[in-house]
């Protein structure tokens, strides 16, 4: 291993990736729902008739939208047709393995009725605790649940974005503090959670305290162990975030993928990586007037393949309603996925990258630790020819379609290459093809 150049007390505290039980699990479940839900959905991308054309969740920081306003919203918020069993089936009829809920995005309003602040659903004419509801019932259907956290709190009266003066020092303190308090209480009341995913860590107050957020891992790791988080939670003491100065990851995945995709396996370094992709161009909660392209069923499924073909975790976003129902698109998407994923999902769990040379046609995946590999083809060429380059080293001892296990004969090209002939070169949805190897002297 290289030597480290910079001397670091709150640096990367690890080297390659964590080994344990909680993360081997984590890196098996591949496909993961994101859920952005809070007060903006309410006005859901739009105030005084005029449409915002940010993302719905940052209306707030809009110039039209005066602060009063946004901040009155909790009063009307009461989601009467949240149906959290119903939100938990149609993850898993997605194939979703674990789900990632806002708890309180930059806004301030926590989802759950908090002791340490009033900004809570406890305020809102719903009353009642939405989180608990929702992660017994996703944990009911086999999901974990992962809590999203904003650090940034736009509702907090001693957050602040930079620290100035002895003032502001001091109310910078005492959020610290409250930060921590919520984090803990979220961990008492929500023991089955499995991680937590950090936002809004970008300001110079958190930035220029690195010594805070390393003591913060390692606080919520005590209370929690086995608990996964993400590189977006800590900066070294330099300010350096995600990778320390020393170019080293902090935290236990890279949580920088944020709707992009690396384009080959050089560019993740070796590290445990998730990308989180939003349906639309960019949004994130719901907002009444989708911009720009909508993602389709096919787009989504290999951005999810292509992930996982390089050793990543996909995350795909939902916005739901303030009535707690969802957009008829996303349920149309989730529905299309599930349909693909009941007959193809093999492939994506506890897939990794599988050190085949990559081919047009689509992407490898290598069921972890074993000697299958399966095809994933989702530009099929015109000659309904599949080209395979084996490894050094490796044999061919089967090929079949996954769709009714149909045996298929490979033609040897010559070397290590074979064609893979496919009796049908239409296909509407990327289709897979197992191979099984062996390896050689
Ligand atoms: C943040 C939030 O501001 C946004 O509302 C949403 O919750 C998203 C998941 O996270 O937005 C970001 C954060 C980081 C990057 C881009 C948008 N980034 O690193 O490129």
């Amino acid at each position: 291993p290289r030597q480290d150049t910079i001397a670091l007390k709150h640096g990367a505290h690890r080297m390659g990736n964590r080994t344990d039980a909680d993360m081997v699990r984590w890196r098996s479940l591949r496909f993961g729902q994101f859920i952005h839900w809070g007060l903006y959905a309410i006005p859901a991308g739009e105030w005084n008739g005029k449409t915002y054309n940010g993302a719905a969740e940052w209306i707030r920081s809009w110039k039209e939208m005066p602060h009063k306003a946004y901040d009155q919203l909790y009063r009307q918020f009461n989601p009467v047709n949240f149906n959290p069993q119903q939100w938990a089936a149609q993850a898993k009829a997605m194939g979703a393995k674990y789900m990632i809920i806002t708890t309180k995005h930059h806004d301030g309003f926590c989802l759950w009725p908090s002791k340490y602040s009033k900004y809570t659903i406890a305020a809102s004419p719903w009353k009642k605790d939405l989180l608990g509801p929702m992660i017994d019932a996703y944990n009911k259907a086999g999901i974990d649940v992962h809590l999203y956290f904003s650090i940034i709190d736009w509702n907090h009266p001693d957050y602040r974005a930079s620290l100035k003066n002895a003032a502001d020092s001091a109310a910078g303190k005492r959020f610290q503090v409250f930060v921590k308090n919520q984090l803990a209480e979220l961990l008492q009341r929500y023991p089955t959670i499995k991680g937590f995913w950090f936002d809004g860590t970008w300001d110079d107050s958190w930035k220029n305290d690195g010594a805070f957020s390393d003591e913060l891992e390692q606080y919520l790791q005590a209370l929690h162990p086995g608990l996964v988080m993400g590189s977006r939670l800590r900066a070294d003491e330099k300010g350096a975030r995600h990778f320390d100065s020393n170019g080293r990851l902090m935290g236990d995945y890279e949580q920088g993928w944020e709707r992009k995709l690396p384009a080959t396996i050089a560019d993740v370094h070796g590290n445990d990586w998730e990308a989180v992709m939003t349906v639309p161009e960019n949004q994130w909660g719901y907002h009444a007037k989708w911009m720009g392209h909508v993602k389709t069923v096919n787009e989504i499924l290999e951005m999810l393949v292509k992930s996982v073909s390089l050793n990543g975790n996909f995350v795909l976003n939902f916005g739901p309603k303030a009535d707690g129902t969802y957009r008829a698109e996303e349920q149309q998407l989730a529905a299309g996925i599930g349909e693909w994923m009941k007959v193809n999902g093999a492939a994506v769990y506890d897939g990794t990258y599988a050190g085949f040379e990559k081919q047009d046609w689509g992407y490898y995946i290598r069921k972890s630790g074993t000697d299958s590999v399966y095809m994933v083809v989702f530009n099929m060429p015109v000659s309904g020819s599949l080209r395979v380059k084996l490894p050094a080293r490796t044999e061919l001892t089967g090929v079949s379609m996954m769709q009714g296990n149909v045996a298929l004969a490979p033609e040897w090209i010559g070397r290590n290459e074979y064609f893979i002939h496919l009796p049908n070169k239409q296909q509407e949805s990327p289709m897979v093809i197992l191979l099984k190897t062996v390896k050689g002297e």
